[in-house]
Parts: C-alpha cells; sequence; structure tokens
C-alpha cells in the first residue's frame, strides 16, 4: 500500500494544489510512489555489478575502493566507471533514435514519399548544407534536402571517421578531443562500443572507460542530438520569439483538451494544423465543444511552444496531474520520458491516453500507431478521437485556473539576429556585456524535474539567484518548463529580478533574462551558441574557459547523464544538483577523474552536488576563475564600463596580480 504524500511536493503552485487534491481522493501519483519507494542503497552509488550472472556484485563495506572486488575482480571504480558509461550509451541511444526518426522523416519528404511535410526552413537547410558540405546552389530543395538526410543518416552507421558536426566545433576544442581519443565516429557505432566495453571480462580501466563514455557523449551532442534539432528546424521552422502560457491553467472548461507529450515534434506540428482544420471545429462544436484546445508536456511541449505558441501545462512531474484536472480528453504520446502510470491515473476519469510509437507502447493505453507517411490523416483520427470522448467529461477534478505568459523560440539563429539584424547579425554585444561586466557570466539550467525534490523548486531558486548576480539564463527541457510554470519566462522578470548589469542588456536588446531554447535535444543550441562567441573574439577561443557553467539542478534521466557528459567534454563545468548521493558516490576514483582530470583535458567537468545553495555558489566560482583567466574586469555589481580603456600588458598583469592575490585558489571537487 502506497502511503500518501503530505507538505510540499512541488514548488509550482497549480501543482501542488492538484497534488493535494489527489491525497484527498486517495489518488496515487508519482509524489506517492516517491515516498513509498526508497532507493536501493548499494545501485544508487554505482557500487552494484550487474554486468554477468555470476552476481549481482555489491562491492560494499569498509575500504571497498581498495580492498573489495566482484567475483570476476572488477574494482568498484571499474564497477562505478561501467555504470556510469552504460547510462551515457542509454541516452545517447534516445537522443540518436530520435534524431534518426527526424532523418527518416525528411528523406521522406525529400523523395516525395509525403505530402504531409515539407522542408519549411529553406535556409536552415541551405545553412547544414554548408556545413556538412553539400553542395545546394541553384539544386532543387528537396534534391538538397536528400543529400542532406543521407550524410546524416551515414552519422548513425559510420565505422571510422569522424561525425559530420565535429567540426562545427571550435578548431582548439576538436584539437582537444583528438588528443585524447574521443572524437565521435558513428552514432551507433559509439553506443554499442559501450555496451561492449562495459561488459564482463572487458575494459576495467575506469579512465579508458570513462573516456569512451565521452566519446559517446559526443556522438550525441555533435551527432544525435544536433541533427535533430537541425533537421526539426528546417521542417517545421526555425524559432523565433513566440508568445505563449504555461502552467494547469491552460486547460478549458467549454473546450476540447488534447495534450501532446514525450519528445518527437512531427505528429505534434501535424496536430495542431488539423486542430486550426474548420472541418475539425465544427465537429467538436457538433459534441457540445466551443473549440479545440491544446496543451503540451515534456519536450514535445518545448517543440510546438517553441515553434507554434502552444501552451505548455509543465514538464515531467505534471504529467499525471494535468490527468487530474479532469479536462482532459486525449493525452497523445510519442516517446521518452512518459510514465506508465498516466494509463493508471487516466482510469479514474474519461481521459484517454494514446501511444503513438512502436517504441512505446503502454499497456492500457490505445494505439494509433504513427507514419510520416499518412501523418494528417492518423492527426484527424486522433483528435476526433478526443472530442468523441468530450460528452464523457465528468465534473470530477482539480481545477486550476491560474497561468502565466511564455516568451520562448530563442534559438541560435534568432539570438544572433537580435544582436544587429539579418545583415548584420552577430554575437559582438553578448560578447561585450560579458566582456564589460554587464553580465557575469552565463548558466545554462536545464533538464528534468525530479519528484524526488521538491519539483522545480531548485530551478526556481537557482534562476533568480542568477539573474540577481547578473547571470544570464538560458534554459531548455523541462527546465525551461520549470521556468514558465513559475512566470519567469517574460521581460518582465528582468525588470523586477535581474541585477543592474543583466537587466540593461535586456532591455537594449529586448529579451528576458531567463531564454528558453527548447526540448532537451536542443541543448545543442547552446553548444553552437558557444561556439559562435568563441568565434566573435574577445572571451576564450574555445568553449573551454568561458564564464559558462551548465547546471541539472533536477536531473534523473540516461539522457541527462548524456548530456552532462557532452557538455564537459566541450569544455563546461557542469553541475548536477538533486537528491545525494549520486550514480558515481561509491567510487573516489571515478570522481576524481570526472571532476580533476576531465578538467584538466577538456577544462570541462561533471560533478554531483546536492546542495542549491553550493550549486549557486560554486557557479559563480567557475564563472568568476573564467573571467579571471579571461583577464576581464573583476566582477562587481553596478560597475561596469570601463573595460573600454584600453591597458597595456603590464597594467593587466597587474590587475591579474592583485586579483590573484585577493582569491584564494577554487579547485575542483
Ligand atoms: S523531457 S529528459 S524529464 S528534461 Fe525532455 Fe524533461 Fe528530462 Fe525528460
Amino acid at each position: 500500500e502506497v502511503k500518501m504524500s503530505k507538505g510540499i511536493k512541488s514548488a509550482d503552485p497549480s501543482a501542488e494544489k492538484i497534488i493535494d487534491w489527489s491525497i484527498s481522493e486517495k489518488i496515487e501519483t508519482c509524489f506517492d510512489r516517491v515516498e513509498a519507494m526508497k532507493p536501493c542503497p548499494i545501485g544508487e552509488t554505482g557500487a552494484c555489478c550487474k554486468m554477468c550472472y555470476m552476481g549481482p556484485c555489491r562491492l560494499v563495506g569498509k575500504n571497498a575502493e581498495e580492498e573489495v572486488k566482484g567475483i570476476c575482480g572488477a574494482s568498484l571504480p571499474t564497477v562505478v566507471a561501467r555504470n556510469l558509461v552504460r547510462m551515457i550509451a542509454a541516452g545517447t541511444a534516445s537522443h540518436g533514435d530520435h534524431g534518426r526518426d527526424m532523418v527518416f522523416t525528411l528523406e521522406a519528404v525529400a523523395k516525395g514519399e509525403t505530402k504531409d511535410f515539407q522542408v519549411k526552413d529553406v535556409r536552415k537547410l541551405y545553412r547544414i548544407a554548408g556545413i556538412i558540405g553539400v553542395e545546394f546552389e541553384g539544386r532543387p530543395v528537396n534534391d538538397v534536402a536528400l543529400d542532406v538526410a543521407n550524410k546524416f543518416l551515414e552519422d548513425f552507421g559510420r565505422q571510422r571517421g569522424e561525425t559530420n558536426y565535429v567540426k562545427r566545433a571550435p578548431q582548439k576544442t576538436q584539437e582537444r578531443w583528438k588528443k585524447w581519443g574521443i572524437v565521435p565516429r558513428g552514432i551507433d557505432r559509439e553506443i554499442a562500443e559501450a555496451m561492449d566495453r562495459t561488459t564482463m571480462g572487458m575494459d576495467s580501466d575506469p579512465d579508458s572507460l570513462l573516456s569512451h563514455g565521452l566519446r559517446t557523449a559526443l556522438a550525441n551532442g555533435w551527432g544525435g542530438s544536433m541533427i535533430s534539432t537541425d533537421v526539426s528546424d528546417t521542417l517545421f521552422g526555425t524559432p523565433g520569439p513566440v508568445k505563449a502560457e504555461a502552467s494547469m491553467g491552460i486547460f478549458k472548461e467549454d473546450e476540447v483538451n488534447i495534450v501532446i507529450h514525450g519528445h518527437e515534434p512531427s505528429l505534434a506540428e501535424t496536430i495542431v494544423d488539423i486542430a486550426c482544420d474548420p472541418e475539425m471545429l465544427s465537429y467538436a462544436q457538433s459534441k457540445g465543444a466551443k473549440g479545440i484546445n491544446l496543451g503540451g508536456l515534456c519536450c514535445t511541449s518545448n517543440e510546438v511552444l517553441m515553434r507554434r505558441g502552444i501552451p505548455t501545462a509543465g514538464g515531467f512531474t505534471n504529467q499525471e496531474l494535468a490527468i487530474l484536472t479532469g479536462l482532459v480528453e486525449a493525452m497523445v504520446v510519442d516517446v521518452q520520458c512518459i510514465m506508465p502510470a498516466i494509463v493508471e491515473v487516466s482510469k479514474k476519469f474519461h481521459t484517454k491516453v494514446i501511444t503513438t510509437s512502436e517504441k512505446a507502447k503502454i499497456p492500457g493505453a490505445q494505439h494509433i500507431q504513427f507514419d510520416e507517411h499518412r501523418a494528417r490523416d492518423i492527426a484527424r483520427e486522433i483528435i476526433r478521437l478526443a472530442i468523441d470522448n468530450f460528452p464523457n467529461r465528468k465534473a470530477k477534478g482539480s481545477r486550476v485556473t491560474q497561468k502565466y505568459s511564455v516568451i520562448a523560440g530563442f534559438s541560435h539563429e534568432y539570438i544572433e539576429y537580435m544582436q544587429g539584424g539579418r545583415w548584420r547579425a552577430s554575437f559582438r554585444p553578448l560578447n561585450d556585456a560579458i566582456m564589460a561586466g554587464r553580465i557575469r557570466g552565463i548558466a545554462a539550467v536545464v533538464g528534468c524535474d525530479n519528484p524526488r525534490v521538491p519539483a522545480t523548486g531548485i530551478h526556481k531558486y537557482l534562476v533568480t539567484e542568477f539573474i540577481k548576480n547578473d547571470v544570464l539564463v538560458v534554459t531548455t527541457g523541462c527546465g525551461s518548463q520549470a521556468c514558465g510554470v513559475a512566470g519567469f519566462l517574460t521581460p518582465e522578470m528582468a525588470l523586477e529580478n535581474a541585477g543592474q548589469g543583466l537587466r540593461e542588456v535586456c532591455e537594449a536588446i529586448g529579451i528576458p533574462p531567463i531564454l528558453h531554447m527548447g526540448a532537451c535535444v536542443d541543448n545543442t543550441r547552446i553548444l553552437t551558441v558557444a561556439t559562435a562567441m568563441a568565434a566573435e573574439g574577445g572571451l576564450s577561443d574555445e568553449i573551454g574557459n568561458m564564464p559558462a557553467v551548465g547546471i541539472a539542478p533536477e536531473w534523473m534521466t540516461e539522457k541527462a547523464i548524456s548530456i552532462g557528459c557532452y557538455f564537459a567534454a566541450s569544455g563546461v563545468p557542469v553541475i548536477f544538483g538533486g537528491r545525494p548521493p549520486s550514480p558515481i558516490a561509491a567510487s573516489q576514483e571515478v570522481i576524481r577523474i570526472m571532476s580533476d582530470v576531465w578538467y584538466e583535458r577538456f577544462r570541462g567537468c561533471l560533478i554531483f552536488e546536492p546542495d542549491p545553495e553550493k550549486i549557486f555558489s560554486r557557479t559563480l566560482e567557475f564563472i568568476d576563475n573564467a573571467r579571471a583567466f579571461l583577464k576581464l574586469r573583476k566582477y562587481e555589481p553596478g560597475r561596469f564600463g570601463e573595460e573600454r580603456v584600453l591597458m597595456d600588458m603590464a597594467a593587466r598583469r597587474e590587475i591579474e596580480k592583485a586579483e590573484r592575490a585577493a582569491k584564494p585558489h577554487i579547485g575542483i571537487y
């Protein structure tokens, strides 16, 4: 029997209200199960080896790091490293599979096999073609699209060489990858090798294992995920600023509410189109509804929020709660981060859960297989089903009315555009603002929300503290929804909360202090922005050493681990928060490699820090250390602009010496 939750479970007020109601109604959610299910104390630190059936071996006890071995003789660092590498492989596989599906859709469009999609953003297609060496001048769009699709498909199965997008990284970053042997070859090859290396009797050197983990993660960041973002932009349009709404209050009493949830945009985009069809509207009216209202969850939500302004009901932990409003006629899910529990919750209401991918079926759900060759027919079938379900809605449910405005849609291209218009687009103003100290640095606050902590709470705390301290925040995935449902994604947020320097920059450019950059695959937009900033000059000439930090405050998926590792390998210090301990907590050697050794080699690292205040202070330490390394003016709130006084080298050295003397060395833990 599951003990019902008490106390604060979510920092999203609308979610908290619904959770309270679920407790009173005795409807179980993840917030109850998380209390009942204590984590395995061996598995949660990475100390359990189940790579063969002589075990599972538990590498615990006094001096386990040195003295305890598995039956095959594997040491604790070996086991912890192997477990982490398998997480990276799984995360890379998820994003890679997503990317592959997007390429298949592009291929179908290019071959004329589907009329339901087209290349919407030809400029973006040409931009990609230029990067990967596909001739585009004077050629039919679909011929270019087919060559691009074929080149990307090679990236999945390539056995030797480099993934196409490796060359996008700054030269110096690539050199580090070459030096340490982690340039990714093919996406599937790195995943397969990760599984092979980590099995019983294979690689038992933790450093060697973790290096391959980084190679696999890079196959995600500069492979599967980046391909996914670029192909989605090509097919559905590159995002620009768009206004929308967020919170569970987006659902409408008098309309058919359809939730789109998961990660892939293809079906969701089609549902958005078909929902606007007058024929569908009149069908909804014939059933007593005033209209059709779409709302999103998780990263499918981010996809259609960024491009179409479709409102969001929030992130991962809100999925059961959306059904508990009693207002959802259909929850349409595609892939990844879908709790099977939604089917159980839906049985208490009239909601129909519809799975659409053969890769993500749920017992008890209705399955309607998506096929990009007949996307519009499938979308029509799903919307009709939801409309037919509208008369079955019962009075029962926890209604929420409050909702917040959201500005989203900050793609790489738009961030570039907003700093100079179409013809003079650049990253100069952003670099200048950082050099001047108006912007102290950049924090990417991204990733999942997690019921093991007050969900979305660490996100909210960190982003508000960062902007107060003139740190520009970029966000993706459920992190962006945590900000959205708190009302943080508006320019007004800057006026009320940001430090003076950041506020002035936001007002001058007309942006919020927290930039919503998309879904979890779109973390790659952050990589390309960092690359462009390196190319612009004045800061670091590689991604490493930039005054920028990546943070996943409430991470929980294997995808998050893969993302954290590709950021680390690209040169970004990364901090993972949430509940202690960590999946590497059992081994000091693995902790050392992922912090000190990786930092030495790549200027990035992945550290786990559960205390939100320490995450905050350590982020500022990384940023200030990077500023000092780059010999930028020391950040002081409200004091900027004078850096334009030209200093000779002797004067710079004096400043540097004084700063070094004033600041104790802050090491990497
Ligand atoms: S959906 S991976 S809970 S960000 Fe991309 Fe959210 Fe994390 Fe899933």
